[in-house]
């Protein structure tokens, strides 16, 4: 069954809606940009039912009931990290190293190597900033993984990782971009994006690479034919300003480069971390939140929910709110959330069980790469 578009206007005229959502409503189906103000007003008064609706309106616009899933591992090269982000759960302190972990070339190749023979199309790598672990070291690991398995898609390093290691190596970002590009690195994910605005950016992660700054290294990852993904870390001291702003500033990106492949939130996870006290945020905000991602971020194809991180239900229920990417790690290769307190504490979902996640919310699912190409699609869904 193909989930078709339903009549937007005569579902809103049964409703009894505040005229600024009408407004905005109208917009939506007439395909134009809404405002920051727009975006701010939809956390203020939509409801989670009518943001649902418009969100839905919108993903089967772009993609007819697909939901995509990749087939991927993880390689975690260390938890052993120089920055200090009050959020995290999950890296160690360099003095602290004996607890953590940091991986040898051969144990991350072996890693590779475990996959041999099996389907995967992607390795994402992505850790802690070790501040022995350096460019040279990353670009030889790329260049062997690549040597290894040539159809392998690498994408590799958050901005702030980069940021770190091209420093250290004394390179203009650009410089240190094109090594990496020509040692195998193929696109980056989203990590480090947090909040860009500095108000909340300077509480939870003062030390690492700025907003400013991490934009600018997937500019230039697009200026070289790179694409990206993009997060933003909600749910903790951050308001509706922030998170509109953080957007506002990825659809700017957007515009310019065309460079980002899909649009991630995450969401805090607060255990054993120095944010702990933090209340999570709910299921229903969740869902507004991932509804407004996809009304607001107009030319941003992609809206991913990482279900490692959510929980597969929760996960499941986003994709009746925007949501047309469940990732799909297939191996328990992640420690980053589990580490955090998220539900799922060893990640594991084989396709057939993934499929029948999507399949039950009567949607199509799609295996796709790195850069969405479709590579199957299962069959359609009954009834
Ligand atoms: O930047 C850290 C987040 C990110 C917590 O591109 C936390 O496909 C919640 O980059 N609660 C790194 N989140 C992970 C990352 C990623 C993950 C999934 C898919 C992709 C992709 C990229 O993890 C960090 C930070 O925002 N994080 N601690 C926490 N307590
Ligand atoms: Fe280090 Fe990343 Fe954790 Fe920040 S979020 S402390 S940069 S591992």
């Amino acid at each position: 069954m193909i989930v078709k578009p339903f009549n937007l206007s005569e579902v809103l005229r049964q409703s009894h809606l505040d005229n600024s959502l009408l407004i905005i409503a109208d917009k939506v189906q007439n395909q134009e940009r809404l405002s920051e103000e727009e975006g701010v007003l939809l956390f203020e008064k939509g409801e989670l039912g009518f943001l649902g609706a418009l969100a839905n309106y919108v993903a089967d616009r772009l993609h007819h009931g697909k939901v995509y899933f990749n087939r991927n591992f993880h390689i975690e090269p260390t938890n052993v990290c120089v920055f200090t982000c009050n959020f995290c759960s999950y890296s160690r302190q360099y003095k602290h190293r004996d607890d953590g972990w940091e991986l040898g070339m051969e144990q991350m190749l072996d890693i590779v190597r475990k996959y041999d023979g099996q389907p995967v199309t992607e390795v994402h790598i992505v850790g802690g900033v070790h501040p022995k672990m350096n460019l040279e070291f990353f670009c030889e690991l790329l260049s062997k993984i690549r040597a290894h398995r040539p159809g392998l898609h690498i994408k590799g390093f958050t901005a702030v990782e980069l940021d770190y290691m091209i420093r250290k190596a004394k390179l203009s970002l650009e410089d240190g971009m094109q090594k990496l590009k020509e040692a195998g690195l193929q696109s980056l994910p989203g990590g480090g994006a947090e909040i860009f605005h500095p108000d909340v950016r300077n509480v939870i992660c003062a030390d690492k690479v700025d907003g400013t700054g991490w934009l600018r290294i997937h500019e230039i990852a697009h200026n070289l034919g790179m694409h990206s993904n993009a997060t933003m870390l909600y749910g903790h001291i951050e308001k509706y300003e922030h998170r509109i702003d953080h957007m506002s500033r990825l659809r700017q990106l957007q515009d310019k480069t065309g460079g980002f492949n899909c649009f991630i939130p995450l969401k805090f996870r607060n255990g054993d971390n120095d944010m702990s006290h933090i209340t999570e945020s709910t299921i229903v905000e969740d869902l507004r939140l991932y509804a407004i991602s996809r009304i607001f971020m107009d030319n941003f194809r992609n809206l991913k929910a990482y279900w490692p991180m959510l929980g597969r239900q929760t996960a499941q229920l986003t994709l009746a709110f925007g949501v047309n990417d469940l990732d799909g790690t297939i191996d328990d290769t992640t420690k980053i959330y589990s580490m955090a307190g998220a539900e799922e504490q060893s990640p594991s979902l084989s396709t057939e069980e993934l499929c029948d996640m999507i399949d039950a919310v009567g949607r199509i699912p799609v295996e796709r790469d790195t850069l969405y190409n479709e590579i199957k699609v299962y069959s359609e869904v009954a009834g």
